[in-house]
């Protein structure tokens, strides 16, 4: 394959709700340019696109897949990508590497949530769309209602009508396309088409939509403004100079129209995209963590962004890049600024989906990849020596899903690490905690079934059968008022005893308290003299503050150590549950030594017994994380969503609208949300949508502590 400019290159990203036909519109896109000779289709599981046995099995795409074809002289990246949120991932990678959003939309259901999905992820990516609206042949198809909801969600005077169809359903045949004024009627299913000029009945109409377009061509751009003022129209290239603005500044949105299985519109809508779509060079320009701006010119210094990585058999590993400035020749060597390392671009290739096609060179702006880079994942940057640009990470969405998993047979668990990691480096939404304080694996992703996938994955590919286990919920405790404890251990066994006797006051710690000097406990006052503070901030989130108010040297100051490590092995261990305790304050204030018996075992016991004693009496509290759960729901489900939340013990902070959707803002603790993405797709028939922050630790409320205090006490038995 020949190489291509800068600009003679296009990045598209098909987006757009699960089933709207993305990949059956990416296999007639290489049909057009020639890549196949033979359209595939998604049931017969033989697209380019959905290649992996997985998406065989689903009949969906579940990965988003790089994909080319060359059309007009011109290369055009295509990067399909799955529409089901549980797959965002694929999502957001690659509107990463793409310069143009192709939102498609299934005409007979209109506008879904999935769409809504795309549109929002595209608005904050700040990339150009196009809506393509498909399957209008099918009977249920409804145009018009498409039209008036994408109209009302994101502005009328900006979703502008390029292409109308004449008819939809099994006569769906003739477009009429209003920025060159004539009609497209297409024959058989092989893109055949016609270019006639407008029908009478239909010119009235199509004069209204091409006045309309052309006006909001001229908006964008103050020359053309000016002379649409003095000759009232634009012609044909006036016209995409006018849209291509509009699109860059997110103020144009064009409607095509399109059958992807039947291949109507295709090649229109590759020839607007060819024509009128951003350049590489011609969009914002790519950023460094520090802030630097790359121009994307062919002639500046190599660089490439890794926005993926993929494990294929026989071949290993495969990492995308795209090429962010400079002209990357075969055999170059360049250095990995996230590691240093260095790494020869052996072979270079262009791909559409498992097929890969060697090229000599890429430029500034194109896609490619490589095979078996040493040490080289997703998010890394590689520069021409003496460069040493790290480009901006891409941000993946919060995990909404997470479960424990263990094998299902012993002694699996390096393989199953080995696993996680190779999936995670291709899917970064999957995320791994080996969790000591839960002494379980979690694994965290967007949804249920994005998990399901990963598991049957596990078991088809991997050979490996795992388990979903509730996961434990990572409580912490503290206390809530001040307490004393003695505590004497003692124990005279033959030859050298043990002994080691300690007093301490505990209390709860606050941020800026002054030292103590009295504590007032039990009726009496304990007055005490610091003699040395020892703060401990804890791995666990919170605070340790220990005081040495010994007076008189009645314990040795080398046995604080091990008092300390006493206490510290009971706040790893709370004593109400097990759990991490945080934030409180101990004051050792007396105690006692004997000459021969005494040792560091003793104190650390001593130390241990005391603070577990005190904790008890110190009105302990058990907390739970809470989380920041925001949730976008249709209005017609706003009720059963709220009802839902409150068994949740939610606390609602606020309630919006915003496009036709409820936004709702709400405190849940996370033992409440197991499962939760199930639960909302069921009540919303999957319409709805949500994400969750950590956001503090609180105190559970007593009926849910007696509760878990009685499901520790059991445990321990
Ligand atoms: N009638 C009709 N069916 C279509 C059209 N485009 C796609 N389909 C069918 O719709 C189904 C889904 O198409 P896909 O191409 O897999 O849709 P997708 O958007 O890639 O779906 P996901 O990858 O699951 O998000 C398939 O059975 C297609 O054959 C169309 O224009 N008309
Ligand atoms: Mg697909």
């Amino acid at each position: 394959m020949r190489s291509y400019k800068t600009n003679e290159i296009k990045n598209i990203a098909l987006l757009g709700s699960a089933g709207s036909g993305k990949t059956t519109l990416a296999e007639a896109m290489m049909f057009e340019g020639g890549v196949i000779d033979r359209r595939g289709e998604v049931a017969s599981k033989n697209t380019v696109s959905d290649y992996h046995k997985i998406e065989h099995q689903y009949e969906s795409s579940i990965y988003s897949t790089v994909l080319y074809t060359e059309f007009l002289d011109k290369k055009l990246n295509i990067i399909d990508t799955p529409g089901l949120d549980d797959f965002c991932g694929g999502v957001i990678t690659a509107l990463r590497a793409s310069d143009t959003g192709i939102i498609v939309i299934n005409a007979q259901h209109g506008v879904e949530v999935g769409t809504d999905i795309m549109y929002r992820y595209c608005s904050q990516h700040g990339k150009p769309v196009i809506f393509a609206i498909n399957q209008l042949d099918s009977e249920k198809a409804n145009f018009e209602n498409t039209i008036d909801t994408l109209k009302a969600n994101y502005g009328a005077n900006k979703v502008i009508t390029v292409q109308y169809p004449i008819s939809t359903g099994e006569g769906f045949e003739a477009i009429i396309d209003v920025l060159l004024m004539k009609m497209y009627k297409f024959k058989g299913d092989n893109g055949e088409r016609e270019i006639l000029d407008i029908p009478k009945d239909e010119l009235e109409k199509a004069n209204e939509l091409h006045n309309i377009l052309v006006e909001a061509a001229a908006e964008n751009d103050e020359a053309l403004m000016e002379l649409y003022f003095d000759k009232g129209t634009l012609n044909e290239t006036e016209m995409r100079k006018g849209i291509s603005a509009g699109m860059a500044q997110r103020g144009l949105f064009p409607i095509f129209c399109i059958s992807a299985r039947r291949n109507i519109g295709t090649k229109r809508l590759m020839e607007f995209i060819i024509n009128v779509a951003p350049y590489p060079n011609e969009v914002k320009l790519a950023k460094t963590e520090k802030g630097e701006e790359i121009t994307c010119d062919s002639k500046g210094p190599v660089s490439l962004f890794v926005f993926k990585t993929s494990i294929e058999d026989h071949v290993g590993e495969i990492s995308y890049f795209k090429v962010r400035s400079g002209t990357l020749t075969e055999g170059t060597d360049l250095i990995n600024s996230n590691t240093q390392a260095k790494e020869r671009m052996t072979q270079l290739f262009v791909v559409a989906g498992k097929n890969r096609v060697k090229v000599s060179q890429l430029e500034a702006g194109d896609i490619g990849a490589a095979v078996k880079l040493k040490n080289t994942k997703t998010n890394n940057t590689l520069n021409a020596p003496g460069n040493d640009w790290k480009y901006e990470a891409i941000k993946y969405p919060n995990p909404k899903f997470r479960t424990a998993i263990k094998t299902v047979k012993d002694g699996e668990e390096e393989k199953l690490s080995e696993v996680l990691t190779k999936m995670h480096g291709e899917d970064p939404t999957i995320v791994v905690e080996y969790s000591k304080e839960l002494k379980q694996v979690i694994v965290s992703g967007q949804g249920e079934h994005h998990l399901n996938i990963l598991k049957s994955q596990m078991t088809n590919e991997y050979k490996l059968e795992t388990e979903f286990i509730a996961p434990k919920i990572p409580y912490r405790e503290t206390i809530t008022k001040i307490a004393q404890a003695t505590y004497r251990h003692k124990k005279q066994s033959g030859g050298a005893g043990q002994f080691g006797e300690v007093h301490m006051v505990i209390e709860p710690f606050f941020e800026d308290m002054p030292k103590p000097t009295v504590f007032k406990v039990n009726n009496s006052e304990i007055k005490v003299n610091v003699k040395h503070e020892d703060i401990q901030n804890l791995p666990w989130g919170g605070k340790l503050v220990f005081y040495n108010c010994i007076v008189g040297g009645v314990i040795d100051n080398r046995f604080m150590p091990a008092i300390l490590k006493g206490i510290m092995e009971k706040m790893e261990e709370g004593p109400l549950t097990g759990s991490y305790a945080r934030d409180i304050r101990v004051a050792l204030y007396d105690g006692k030594m004997h000459p021969v018996d005494s040792n560091e075992i003793s104190f650390k016991l001593a130390g241990r017994q005391a603070f577990r004693e005190a904790f008890k009496n110190a009105g302990p509290k058990i907390m739970e994380p809470i989380y920041n759960v925001e949730v976008r729901v249709p209005s017609d489900y706003m009720g059963d969503v709220m009802s839902d939340l409150q068994t949740r013990r939610a606390v609602v902070q606020g309630m919006s609208s915003e496009k036709g959707f409820e936004v709702i803002k709400a405190r849940v603790p996370l033992a409440e949300m197991n499962k939760y993405s199930t639960a909302l797709s069921s009540i919303t028939g999957g319409r709805a949508m949500y994400s969750m922050e950590y956001a503090e630790y609180s105190q559970v409320p007593s009926d849910i502590q007696e509760k878990l205090l009685k499901a520790y006490e059991e445990v321990e038995e």
